[in-house]
This record gives structure tokens, C-alpha cells and sequence, in this order.
């Protein structure tokens, strides 16, 4: 499963390593800092990790690429927080993003991941702008196994939320998916509503959601983190689902995302089919980073 990673992953060590087969000299930082930018590690900590590379090689003229990457991949790791979620009875997890970031299928790939695991799923609608959201959802509920739960278009985002904990309630679902519309960070009416489905999910359960999933597409750079400082500042984000990062060559976004925000990034999207989703390990991913 690393191997995708890695494929994604390995140009950026390779640069580092061609570019430290000479002697280093003042064109060589400024390339490196090129490299950890292109790279979507954001221009603060691409600017602060060559300031200490350059430290570093003043120093300790010998000292050798690989040492230099084993440094790379400390720093890259410090401030990176991990997680454990403990699942709850049921456990209700709700997918918020900006459109077509990834949301419904990150849903489907999901219910799909616990369905495998030999746990009864249910799959809610939230998604009410869109006759064809429902559709979408509806369809791949069907594919994957899950119930499902809809309204009728246009109907109320939270009422389908809190029919859906209560079906879960009554059924013995371990795990209740909620959907919803895509919107813009900007749309504050649309980013209040957001808080008003938490509220009545807090009706049924007082600690639902258990999380809150914030899903967003890898290609589209440092935008993301702006994107999810304002979903985070309506509605407390637990985890980030990072989208279609097999459409794009720059892995750093996973690194400064979680840098910056203090959230961990849970799972990673590597295309369209329902398995094409997996799990994310810091640790894994920062090694295959500097392969
Ligand atoms: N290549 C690739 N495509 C993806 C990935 N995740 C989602 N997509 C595609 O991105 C498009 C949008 O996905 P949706 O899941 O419908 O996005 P959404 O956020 O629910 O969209 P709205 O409901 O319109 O806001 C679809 O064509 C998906 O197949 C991924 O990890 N890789
Ligand atoms: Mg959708």
C-alpha cells in the first residue's frame, strides 16, 4: 500500500540528493527552498528548515546528504500530532468540505473500510441541495452494503442528521455517516449550518458528532489550509480527509496542513474506486517522503 506514496513521494529526496552531490554554496539553499515549496510545504516552513540546513552545513562542512535528510525528516515529524479514536455505540461521523472536494465518495470509501471491519454502517443523505447527492449516495450505499437514510430534496440537512442517529439508535448501527452540500468558506449563512447540524446531532447523542471530518482535495495547494482554518473557526474539525493525492506531486501539503492546524489528517485518497482510500501514518509517510 506504501508503494503509492513512495511513487508520489520519492522525486523530492532525489532533488535533495542532487542537489547536495556538489558542494553546497549559496545557490544550493536557495534551490532547496525552492524544492520544500514546490513541494507544498508552505513558504514559513520551507524558509525556516533551509535557515537550519544552512546552520547546520556552516557548522559541519562534511556532513553528508543522508544526514541532512535524517534531519529533513525530524523536523518534518516534530508538531505533527497522531491520534487514536475510540470507537463509540453508535459512532457518528460527519464529512464537511468545500464542493466537490471528495466528501461523498471519502463517505463511500469509509462505510466501505468499516463495513470490512464486520460493522453495520448507515449512511445519511445530508446532502439535500441536490436531488442527485442523494442519488449518488443512495447508489453507492447500495454498492457497498449500507443502509441508508434520505429525505426529500431540499428538505432540512439537520432533520435527515437526526433521523439517521435515531434509525442508528434503533437499529444497533455501529457507525452513522452523515453527508453534506459542499459550500464555500465564505458563505457564513451556509457555514452556520453547519453548526446548526452538530447542535441537533447533540440532540440525539450529547457527544455526536464523535467526529468531524473535514474533506479536502490535495491539488489545490496551500488554499487548503486557509480553507480549513475556517471550517475549523464554525465547526471544531477532529480529523482531515486529504483527497486525489494521486493527482497531484506534492505530498509536503499532508506535513504543513497538520503543522499548521493541530489536526491530524486521518486518511488519504488515491482515487476513485471505494478501496482507493488509506489510512495515514506520519511516521510512514515522512520516510517514504525522503526515500
Ligand atoms: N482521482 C481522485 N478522484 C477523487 C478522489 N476523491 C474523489 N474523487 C472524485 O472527485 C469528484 C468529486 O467527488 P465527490 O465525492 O462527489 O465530491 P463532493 O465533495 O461530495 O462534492 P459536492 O457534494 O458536489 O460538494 C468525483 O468525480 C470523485 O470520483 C480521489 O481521491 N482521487
Ligand atoms: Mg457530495
Amino acid at each position: 500500500m506504501f508503494r503509492f506514496f513512495k511513487k508520489i513521494l520519492s522525486p523530492f529526496a532525489k532533488k535533495i540528493r542532487d542537489l547536495f552531490s556538489k558542494v553546497p554554496d549559496d545557490s544550493t539553499f536557495e534551490h532547496l527552498e525552492q524544492i520544500f515549496y514546490e513541494a507544498d510545504l508552505g513558504a514559513k516552513t520551507s524558509a525556516d528548515l533551509v535557515d537550519k540546513i544552512r546552520g547546520i552545513c556552516k557548522k559541519n562542512p562534511k556532513i553528508g546528504t543522508e544526514a541532512i535528510l535524517a534531519f529533513v525528516k525530524k523536523e518534518l515529524l516534530s508538531g505533527i500530532v497522531t491520534h487514536a479514536t475510540a470507537l463509540k455505540n453508535p459512532h457518528v461521523i460527519l464529512m464537511v468540505g468545500v464542493n466537490g472536494s471528495g466528501k461523498t465518495t471519502s463517505l463511500a470509501k469509509l462505510a466501505s473500510h468499516y463495513i470490512r471491519e464486520g460493522k453495520k454502517v448507515l449512511i445519511a443523505a445530508g446532502d439535500t441541495f441536490r436531488a442527485a447527492a442523494i442519488e449518488q449516495l443512495e447508489n453507492w450505499a447500495k454498492k457497498i452494503g449500507a443502509e441508508f437514510v434520505k429525505s426529500q430534496p431540499n428538505a432540512n440537512p439537520s432533520g435527515v442528521a437526526f433521523d439517521a442517529i435515531a434509525a442508528a439508535k434503533a437499529r444497533g448501527i455501529d457507525i452513522v455517516l452523515i453527508d453534506t452540500a459542499g459550500r464555500l468558506q465564505t458563505k457564513t449563512d451556509l457555514m452556520h449550518e453547519l453548526a446548526k447540524i452538530r447542535k441537533v446531532c447533540q440532540k440525539q447523542i450529547p457527544e455526536a458528532p464523535h467526529e468531524t471530518l473535514f474533506v479536502v482535495d490535495a491539488t489545490i495547494g496551500q488554499n487548503a489550509i486557509d480553507q480549513a482554518k475556517t471550517f475549523h473557526a464554525f465547526t471544531p474539525i477532529t480529523g482531515i480527509i486529504l483527497t486525489k493525492l494521486d493527482g497531484s506531486a506534492k505530498g509536503g501539503i499532508a506535513i504543513a496542513m497538520q503543522k499548521e492546524l493541530q489536526v491530524p489528517i486521518l486518511w488519504i485518497g488515491t482515487g476513485e474506486r471505494e478501496e482507493d482510500l488509506l489510512p495515514f501514518d506520519p511516521e510512514r509517510y515522512v520516510s517514504d517522503l525522503l526515500m
